[in-house]
């Protein structure tokens, strides 16, 4: 890694940027994609995943069968098995706490305001194929999906994996689509004669997923929020364990070339140490390259004390933050910008990953100086409900009439005016 020591204020703001990646060649190649399966739905599907994926789902089929899915269950060791089924109860668990009960308030006297929770009636799951099959992510997806309610989910994949199958089971999705790229997400936000239309897209991807979510989105489609290139941040002191922080750096190294990987420290000799370690472990890996390259990339910087590392940890905003530090839990007081925190050393990035219970679709880039990971709320709307009652609208009508008038909105004025009216008149009687 290589080493910043002590930048000054000025420097942070270019050692901590994100490379910037230009999306108008990828848009240029996504555009026509969608348009195609806008256009031609299931025809368009079939002859995009013959040129991209060499697939043919005229033979293969759109939409895996049942039977598949149920199937996928006798080719997963029983170790596998056991293991997705802990982590989907410890996600559920956490997912389930965060419904929260319904509450009516009485803001004046006769008039009661309440909200409600419902589930995003139809919504599209993508699940990347490629080197790694992300069957957790069909857990932190599907799982928040059924707790809210959602009456159609619809999974698309190029994965053709039995532990994803096994996943989308558990999670009782019924409708899973071979279908990948860019155009799953056009046939999930348009709909074909397939593939049914959702109104919100979730899941990681591509640079072509990711451009094919945001030109969908630029249209009116919700999605979960703009992703970039998976990121760690570590944040070590002398109580840190270094082949604990090394194999922290490197769990987010493997995810791709292109993920981003910083090590915060106010002590020289821990970083030292890391940088001694972190090569036996990388040339062990499978993913070696991988890592590697997104090692060559990252940065371990120094800093001066406590105040500066939160600063600058605040500045970066990272996806995932690991305090390895004696007094985490006071450090993460001070965090105000970060996706997910991890706290200690026995609390490893990859504990959210899989299974703790917490979600790992987290924001990336930055984007957690404003966004949340997905939870339960992603998954549904609020709408507000309000009763008023004849005295309620006797104390608060007069409010209104006044903020109408001087808005100059009279039929607003009015519809209040004519039911105090009304009201007089009973009155009177
Ligand atoms: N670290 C990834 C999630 C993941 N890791 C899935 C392993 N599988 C992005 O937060
Ligand atoms: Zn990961």
């Amino acid at each position: 890694m290589n080493i910043i020591p002590f930048p000054d204020r000025a420097e942070w703001p270019a050692l901590l940027a994100r490379p910037v990646q230009s999306t108008q060649q990828i848009e240029a190649v996504v555009a026509p994609i969608l348009a195609q399966v806008r256009a031609r739905g299931d025809a368009a599907l079939i002859e995009l995943a013959l040129k991209f994926d060499k697939v043919d789902l005229s033979t293969d089929g759109m939409e895996v069968p049942v039977s598949e899915l149920d199937a996928a269950e006798s080719q997963l060791s029983d170790a596998l098995k056991t293991a997705i089924k802990q982590a989907y109860q410890n996600i559920r668990t956490f997912h389930e706490r965060q419904k929260q009960p319904i509450e009516k308030v009485e803001t004046m006297p006769g008039v009661v305001c309440w909200r409600k929770s419902v589930g995003i009636e139809k919504v599209g799951l993508y699940i990347p194929g490629g080197t790694a099959p992300l069957f957790s992510t069909v857990l932190m997806l599907g799982i928040p999906a059924q707790l809210a309610g959602c009456r159609e989910v619809v999974l698309c994949t190029p994965g053709n994996h039995p532990a994803i199958y096994f996943a989308a089971k558990l999670v009782g999705i019924t409708k899973v689509f071979r279908i990948g790229g860019a155009q799953a997400i056009a046939a999930m936000a348009y709909g074909t004669e397939s593939v049914p239309q959702v109104y919100k897209i979730f899941g990681p991807g591509n640079q072509y997923v990711t451009a094919a979510k945001m030109l969908v989105a630029k249209e009116g489609m919700a999605i979960d929020m703009p992703a970039g290139p998976s990121e760690v941040a570590v944040y070590a002191d002398d109580s840190a364990v270094p082949s604990f922080v090394a194999a922290d750096l490197l769990s987010q190294a493997e995810h791709g070339a292109d993920s981003q990987v910083l090590l915060v420290s106010t002590s020289k000799k821990l970083v030292s140490m890391v940088n001694l370690v972190l090569p036996t472990q990388l040339s062990k890996l499978p993913r070696r390259e991988l890592a590697a390259k997104a090692l060559e990339n990252s940065k371990a910087i120094l800093v001066d004390n406590e105040s500066d590392a939160i600063d600058l940890l605040n500045a970066y905003a990272a996806e995932h933050l690991i305090l390895s530090v004696a007094n985490a839990e006071a450090v993460a007081e001070k965090i105000i910008n970060a996706g997910s925190i991890f706290l200690g050393n026995y609390t490893p990035e990859s504990a959210g990953d899989y299974a703790s219970g917490t979600n790992h679709t987290l924001p990336t880039n930055g984007f957690a100086r404003a966004y949340s990971g997905v939870s339960l709320d992603s998954f549904v709307k609020k709408i507000t409900i309000q009763h008023i009652t004849p005295e309620g609208i006797q104390n608060l009508g007069p409010v209104v009439e006044a903020m109408a008038e001087a808005e100059s909105l009279d039929a607003h004025k009015r519809a209040v005016s004519l039911r105090m009216a009304s009201l007089a008149e009973v009155n009177l009687v």
